[in-house]
């Protein structure tokens, strides 16, 4: 359980509630899945989870509204060729679910310009960029709205969200100490390996969905052929000795730690079988394909019915709300919102 003393919802009872988003900005990558969606579904057998696939962080950017139906329809979908599964966990659309939009106010007048300028994904997202919205800058107060909707005891996240989830800890305790116990305060659970999958062509910077990198990402809809391939041309170091070293040897920790993520082994144990770069660009690119294999199967059969996926997403969103709405109305009487 998290450290206030909130009321919990019915669904919550005996069970940690452990709940985590995914923008739909672009394709899925290997860095969501080993870095976040492969926990989400393991999570599923132990934990009451909350799954969300979050279309109004994705606003946050320039996107197109054509595309931006697709890539959530498609991102839903991939969600449940990974595993994830309707009778175990609940998955929803954030923008089904008007009270994240409504507690996301809330946090937005519980967190400090200051705190939100130190936002360093902020800062890497604004750089450069002619128009920077105001919700890019409020995005982290949406998020801890997210999390603290569904009373989360843990948020299982890339390390690249470590950051956000402090923040949403610091609201949260805020928010209890201003106006009494509301909010459970959740903890951050970030796996050990394959944290943060760095992108091929430069292992100094993490795998995006949306980075300018095609040969440097990898997909998880992407064929074999393309997934070798783009394994097979990364950037990897001076040198050819193989060994676990990110800061002197990114490229080849990179693969050492996708290939250990692939087949469970920490990167330092799969380096000591190669002594060269060529078998283990091999092994690392067979053991992604293997891996992807039955996710790609799985979304075959559900594009061929989409009806299925949309069906999942309508009751994943009444379940969602029958515990988003009660924390929103605890949270609205906390701060003194006159009652309709
Ligand atoms: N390279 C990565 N390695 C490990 N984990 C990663 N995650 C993202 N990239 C990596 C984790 O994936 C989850 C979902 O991410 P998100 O879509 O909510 O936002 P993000 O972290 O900003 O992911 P992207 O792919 O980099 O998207 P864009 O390009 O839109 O910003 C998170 O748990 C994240 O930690």
């Amino acid at each position: 359980m998290g450290t206030s003393s909130a009321p919990v919802d019915p669904y919550h009872a005996g069970m940690g509630r452990v709940f985590s988003g995914i923008k739909p900005t672009g394709p899925v990558t290997l860095g969501n899945y080993l870095g976040a969606l492969r926990t989400w579904v393991d999570a599923q057998d132990a934990d009451d989870c909350v799954y969300c696939v979050v279309d109004l962080h994705a606003l946050t950017v320039p996107s197109d509204p054509a595309q931006l139906r697709a890539l959530t329809l498609e991102l839903a979908t991939v969600l449940v060729a990974i595993g994830l599964d309707p009778r175990r966990c609940t998955l929803f659309v954030q923008g089904h679910v008007h009270e994240h939009a409504e507690l996301a106010w809330l946090m937005e007048c519980t967190a400090s310009v200051g705190e939100l300028r130190r936002m360093t994904q902020f800062k890497e997202k604004s750089d450069d960029q002619h128009f920077v919205s105001a919700g890019l800058f409020t995005y982290p107060a949406l998020m801890a709205a997210d999390i603290l909707l569904y009373d989360t005891d843990r948020v299982p996240v890339g390390d690249d969200q470590r950051q956000h989830l402090e923040l949403t800890r610091d609201l949260a305790e805020r928010f209890n100490s201003r106006f009494g116990a509301t909010f459970v305060v959740p903890e951050a659970a970030v796996p050990p390996v394959a944290a943060r999958v760095m992108d091929l062509q430069d292992p100094t910077r993490k795998m995006s969905k949306t980075e300018e990198s095609p040969q440097g990402v990898v997909l998880l809809l992407d064929e074999p052929a393309s997934i070798e391939r783009k394994i097979r041309r990364a950037v990897t170091d001076t040198g050819t000795d193989v060994r676990y070293d990110p800061v002197a040897k990114p490229g080849v920790s990179n693969l050492l730690a996708i290939l250990g993520a692939a087949t469970g082994r920490h990167p330092a144990a799969v380096a000591e079988g190669y002594d060269r770069y060529g078998p283990l660009k091999a092994d690392c690119a067979a053991a992604v394909v293997e891996l992807l294999r039955p996710v790609q199967a799985r979304y075959a059969e559900l594009v061929a019915d989409p009806a299925e996926v949309t069906t999942i997403l309508r009751a994943g969103a009444d379940k969602a709300q029958a515990v988003a709405g009660p924390t929103l109305a605890r949270a609205r009487s906390a701060v003194g919102l006159l009652p309709r």
